[in-house]
């Protein structure tokens, strides 16, 4: 990690500490060159990056502490996602683009130039964690794909294999619309901000985390960031998400955090910072609101934080 080539939404390593020191004292063991202090004249600098600035997650919190459907609706679906075969692993692109592909994990995702970025996440439910995670821009994966002028939108679809996830199977009393879908408008999905995920902590990605590669918008509230992306669609309408097609009237389409629209059960004011026991007040856009803001600029009639 290059303190020097700091941009401005990455935390301040100051703010991040001790979890972000033990990351770097693994790199350190790995032989990649780390800056675990950083002098005082670049602390002021990230400093004023690093207002909302957070301790990285731990690690088993993180990975035992999941939303992640297909394998149950509780939060400790660690045991049961190990059934998530994630490997081989292929990602077919279709839609509006110059020609349909599928991507090999192996071949291709593992080829493409990482890098390390640390996130917050605010999940609708008002809790918030902050991941390390390693992938690549996902603008980076939409030049692979080549989608024609008339995209307008992206589709991302998550594996729907009721023998491999127990919660995809029909139940009893309801059942859920199957795959989990989420899409994002071609602005969004081009932003810098928008992140494929392949690892974090410094490892490939865990399967409760939605290995082998997901997506994090780190603005957007956590149902968004689809898990175990396995097709990824271009298209002109805007996909209808799979929490949209359960409750309508409770979760939407663009879902920007904003701390002053209420979820209809409850405040989005505030929210728990998850392995602190703290509350703390919510930021608009999650605190992103600089690189992403210009993103809704004349759609105040739209619906953008809901
Ligand atoms: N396929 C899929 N993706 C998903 C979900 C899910 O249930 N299935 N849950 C979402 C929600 S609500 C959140 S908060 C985040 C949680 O990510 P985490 O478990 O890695 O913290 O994943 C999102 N992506
Ligand atoms: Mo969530």
């Amino acid at each position: 990690m290059n303190i020097i080539k700091r941009r401005g939404w990455e935390i301040s390593e100051s703010k991040v500490t001790p979890e972000a020191l033990f990351f770097n004292r693994r790199k350190v063991l790995g032989g990649l060159a780390a800056v675990p202090f950083m002098g005082s004249a670049q602390a002021a600098v990230n400093a004023k990056f690093a207002d909302a600035g957070r301790a990285v997650t731990p690690e088993e919190q993180n990975t035992t502490y999941n939303n992640f459907y297909e394998f149950g609706t509780s939060k400790s679906i660690s045991d049961a996602a190990q059934a998530l075969v994630s490997s081989p692993w292929n990602i077919a692109i279709d839609g509006l683009v110059e020609k349909p592909i599928t991507l090999s994990f192996d071949d291709n995702i593992r080829k493409m130039q990482k890098e390390d970025r640390i996130y917050r996440h605010r999940c609708v439910e008002a809790w918030a964690m902050v991941v390390p995670w390693t992938g690549f821009a996902l603008k980076d994966l939409i030049a692979l794909a080549k989608p024609k002028p008339e995209a307008k939108y992206v589709r991302f679809e998550t594996f729907n294999d009721p023998k491999m996830a127990p919660g995809q199977q029909a139940g009893l009393f309801s059942s859920f619309p199957w795959p989990y879908v989420e899409g994002l408008s071609m602005a969004e999905a081009m932003n810098d901000l928008a992140f494929v995920a392949t690892g974090a902590y410094g490892k490939d990605l865990p399967k409760s985390m939605g290995a082998p590669l997901r997506i994090h918008l780190p603005w957007k509230y956590g149902f968004k960031s689809i898990k175990s992306i396995v097709k990824i669609s271009f298209v002109a309408e805007k996909p209808m998400n799979f929490w949209q097609a359960i409750a309508s009237n409770e979760y939407g389409f663009w879902a920007n955090v904003n701390p002053e629209v209420p979820h209809p059960r409850w405040s989005q004011a505030s929210e728990e910072v998850l392995g602190t026991g703290e509350r703390m007040p919510t930021k608009l856009f999650n605190g992103y609101g600089e690189f992403v803001a210009d993103l809704y600029k004349g759609m105040e009639k739209d619906p953008i934080f809901f």
